[in-house]
């Protein structure tokens, strides 16, 4: 992968390599053929015969850590989203063709400037970066992934939060036609759609939280949360919301989908915390996906030094 350091690289440049990129593969794969396809156009065009979108040029991120990566194939194989599937093995099949474009966010509340972005526009207004993070799975796994994305908090900014904005709110696609996970069965829905998630807002705008679009210098496969989804890396997994439509600012803490399922096991924090334990399973250790052994699992699950003061004073043992 070829990495230029942020001052060499100008956000136009990034953007048109991107359009560039795709375009060009979408031609190469004999669909674009049909001439006079533009960049833009093609964007709304058949984007389920869009060849990948590649990510070559990216801001190196100062927060990666040097541990070995967790392969592609186990990164997209074995999934939590429930939205296609309750099986860890459900969403790699089952959401491999999803189509995530054209893709709009909603963007409301507690700020000046509310809007609705393309997912593209998006992708274009903010330097991508590559940065190599680990996720924590509260079922006691966790994987470490080259992720691509920008800082939440970059997007935060340009919003322009009110002075009540305490809280940021997000929510999934809710089309079960696309998501076969929410159709209703005899049994009922398997959670209250859509999927939903919060943070404080100074997690929101902490350094480390990034709206991911890429993974692998790739653009998201559909069971990883394409196009565009959280990453909160010192906590659970279930923090790290996918498929975002929805942002909202608000003054009231967010009842997030685990805790209104079952509020005793999910708490609103869920910083990952080897000494409280999951009401059903221990949290002390965490397998390695593709490791033999477990090993133990680090309070905020290694990223103490940058997080640990936006919650001094506060106890962590039922703040969970
Ligand atoms: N919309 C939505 N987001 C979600 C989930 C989900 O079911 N639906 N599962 C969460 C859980 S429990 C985990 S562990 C991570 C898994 O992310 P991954 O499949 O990319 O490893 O996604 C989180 N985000
Ligand atoms: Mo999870």
């Amino acid at each position: 992968m070829l990495i230029k350091k942020p001052a060499d690289i100008k956000p136009s440049e990034i953007t048109d390599y991107h359009l560039f990129k795709r375009r060009r593969e979408f031609i190469k794969s004999g669909v674009g053929l049909m001439a006079g396809v533009g960049a833009a156009s093609f964007l709304l065009n058949s984007p389920a015969a869009e060849a990948k979108i590649k990510f070559d040029r990216l801001v190196k991120s100062s927060f990666d850590t040097d541990e070995d990566l967790t392969p592609y194939d186990a990164v997209t194989t074995y999934n939590n989203f429930y939205e296609f599937s309750t099986d860890k093995r459900g969403p790699a099949e089952l959401a491999k063709d999803f189509i995530s474009r054209p893709w709009t966010i909603k963007i409301e509340g507690e700020i000046n400037k509310p809007k609705i972005y393309d997912v593209d526009e998006l992708i274009k207004l903010f330097d991508l970066e590559e940065r190599i993070y680990r996720l924590r799975c509260v079922e006691a796994w966790s994987m470490v992934i080259p992720w691509v994305g920008f800082p939440l908090g970059d997007l935060i900014k340009r919003l322009e939060p009110t002075s009540r904005a305490k809280y940021v709110e997000f929510e999934t696609l809710v089309d079960s036609d696309r998501m076969p996970g929410q159709k209703k069965s005899l049994f009922g829905s398997v959670l209250d759609w859509p999927y939903r998630e919060g943070l404080r807002i100074d997690e929101a705008t902490h350094p480390l939280a990034i709206l991911a679009v890429g993974l692998y210098g790739e653009e998201l496969p559909g069971q990883n949360g394409a196009p565009i989804r959280l990453v909160v890396p010192w906590k659970y997994g279930f923090k790290s919301i996918k498929s975002i439509v929805k942002i909202r600012f608000s003054e009231n803490q967010p009842l997030n989908t685990w805790q209104d399922q079952a509020a005793n096991e999910y708490g609103f924090y869920a910083n990952v915390n080897p000494e409280v334990n999951h009401p059903r399973w221990s949290q002390a250790r965490e397998r390695r996906i593709g490791d033999f052994l477990k090993r133990p699992t680090l309070p905020f699950n290694g990223y103490g030094d940058q997080v640990a003061s936006l919650y001094s004073g506060m106890d962590l043992s039922k703040n969970y």
